[in-house]
């Protein structure tokens, strides 16, 4: 694992890893970017939240590799949830089964931009995003600060 920078942390992981992670925003930078083009984000109810013309970030799975998750045995990590933590304690949560063994995990971000700004106010300076989902809305996660490897 690379040297990481521990001042201007963004974003932590935590749990069932070699260790606990922290990244800057060019720590994450430095991850493969990942874009997404238009993008409409409903709430499960069909409320409209947002028009999106394009996303930038990084893929979930990039980043819980970077940190070491993978490295546990394949019996322990299918029995993992990967849970993104925003400010306000709302959580998004996965499987290892749907990031690494599904196309969903294809489109699970970590975003840092929004129509090529950075994700301004309550939006940031990072969420979450399952692109994949038929409803965007409840794992579009404001304010994530740590994403977590629970083993269950
Ligand atoms: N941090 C955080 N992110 C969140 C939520 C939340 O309560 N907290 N609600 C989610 C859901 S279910 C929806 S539909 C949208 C709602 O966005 P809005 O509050 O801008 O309408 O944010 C999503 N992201
Ligand atoms: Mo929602």
């Amino acid at each position: 694992m690379d040297t990481l920078v521990a001042t201007d942390t963004l974003l932590t992981l935590t749990g069932h890893l070699p260790g606990p992670a922290r990244y800057a925003l060019a720590d994450l930078q430095r991850l493969p970017r990942h874009e997404l083009g238009a993008t409409a984000i409903q709430c499960f109810s069909g409320r409209p939240v947002a028009e999106l013309q394009s996303l930038r970030g990084i893929r979930l799975v990039d980043v819980l590799a970077h940190a070491g998750f993978c490295e546990a045995p394949r019996a322990e990590l299918k029995r993992c949830v990967i849970i993104g933590h925003g400010q306000d304690d709302y959580q998004a949560i996965f499987s290892w089964s749907e990031l690494f063994n599904s196309p969903l995990g294809d489109a699970a971000l970590i975003v840092y931009e929004q129509n090529g700004e950075p994700l301004a106010g309550h939006l940031g300076p990072l969420s979450l995003i399952s692109a994949a989902d038929r409803r965007l809305g409840p794992r579009n996660l404001r304010q994530l600060h740590t994403i977590e490897a629970r083993r269950l």
